[in-house]
């Protein structure tokens, strides 16, 4: 079955990087819109040797649409009665409904079948979340989690292009001996890093600190589950990295975990310290796996583990996850009529 789909924001970051997926996976699509907002509708974007003209999106460009990939920002409140009434299921990767209880919180290898419950609109989760419940969900079936204290290394792409552009222009003004000011980050990124992602909330925690404690437990539907978090931006193009370290409920032990790990959907174990084998930002650029190494017992307690996570943001942590989440409509068949 072949299905019509628009991508919304298809000229940003992650807007093209759904577009590659799309085509990398051979996405059934029988029709395909690409829409953004007025400032980039125009430009033309080549899909399969074929080029489509931008569009300003517009309660119209879900009509006689299956499924929107919305990419980010506020399309997604704007439209989503205009989807809806048109019978076109939104896949929304920004943070608008991620936590409406009438709203599937999805990471296909974590919790495919939430997707049945959709009402609409599903969404995507917070690019480190999403890297990190993919190594936690194997975890938490063999073992049960009490507790998860994490620390994020990420990449300044999460800030889109102009996030890029900013750590280029700024190390290149440094070498030079000239100003760079800041303008994305609060700081200079340029051989720094920042301990602050999204603005601060509760009790001095940042949004992306919330967004990896709260997703995490809808995700896992386990609101008893512990995470602190602390969110951090490095000079570093692509790929998010983080330190977990977990308390299980049961005992698990290192061989097991690799042994676990190895087997699960989606993740990579790269795990040989002798030979110096371990996941790196560098290396995991471009690819759908989330890698993971450094597997190691925490010592300083009777049941607990570090690990070493990597993996892509824009792609498994944004548009692979969103494009397999429509894989996952079809599968189930639980696309809506079209209106
Ligand atoms: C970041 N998590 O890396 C964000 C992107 N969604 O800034």
């Amino acid at each position: 079955k072949k299905v019509n789909v628009v991508v919304v924001g298809a000229s940003g970051a992650v807007g093209q990087e759904i577009l590659n997926i799309l085509s990398e996976r051979n996405f059934p699509i029988e029709n395909l819109k690409l829409c953004a907002t007025s400032r980039s509708a125009g430009t033309e974007i080549d899909f399969q040797g074929r080029k489509y003209r931008v569009e300003e999106t517009t309660p119209d460009s879900f009509t006689g649409m299956d499924i929107a990939l919305v990419a980010g920002g506020k399309a997604s409140v704007e439209f989503r009665e205009a989807a809806f009434a048109r019978g076109c299921i939104i896949i929304d990767n920004s943070s608008n409904f991620r936590m409406d209880p009438e709203v599937p919180l999805v990471v296909p290898e974590v919790n495919p079948e939430d997707v049945k419950g959709h009402k609409g609109i599903i969404a995507n989760p917070n690019c480190s979340t999403i890297i990190m419940v993919v190594a936690l969900k194997p975890i938490y079936d063999a073992a049960g989690i009490k507790r998860v204290v994490v620390s994020t290394y990420q990449a300044v792409s999460g800030a889109g292009k102009e996030g890029i552009e900013e750590l280029t222009a700024q190390t290149k003004a440094v070498l030079e001996g000239s100003e760079y000011p800041p303008n994305k980050f609060a700081y200079p990124i340029a051989f720094n890093l920042i301990p602050h992602i999204d603005v601060f909330q509760e009790m001095d925690y940042t949004k992306e600190e919330w967004k990896m404690v709260k997703e995490t437990q809808k995700i896992l539907h386990d609101s008893e589950i512990k995470i602190t978090a602390t969110t951090v931006r490095v000079p570093v193009y692509r790929s998010h990295s983080e330190s977990i370290n977990i308390e299980t409920k049961q005992k698990l032990t290192v061989e097991k975990v690799k042994e676990i790990l190895s087997q699960a959907p989606g993740m990579i174990v790269q795990d040989d310290v002798q030979n110096k084998n371990y996941p790196m930002p560098l290396f995991t650029s471009g690819r759908d796996e989330v890698f993971v190494g450094r597997i190691r017992e925490d010592n300083t307690i009777e049941k607990g583990l570090n690990l070493w996570v990597v993996g892509d943001q824009i792609r498994k942590g944004a548009a692979t996850n969103a494009v397999q989440i429509a894989e996952l409509l079809l599968q189930y068949n639980c696309l809506m009529e079209k209106r």
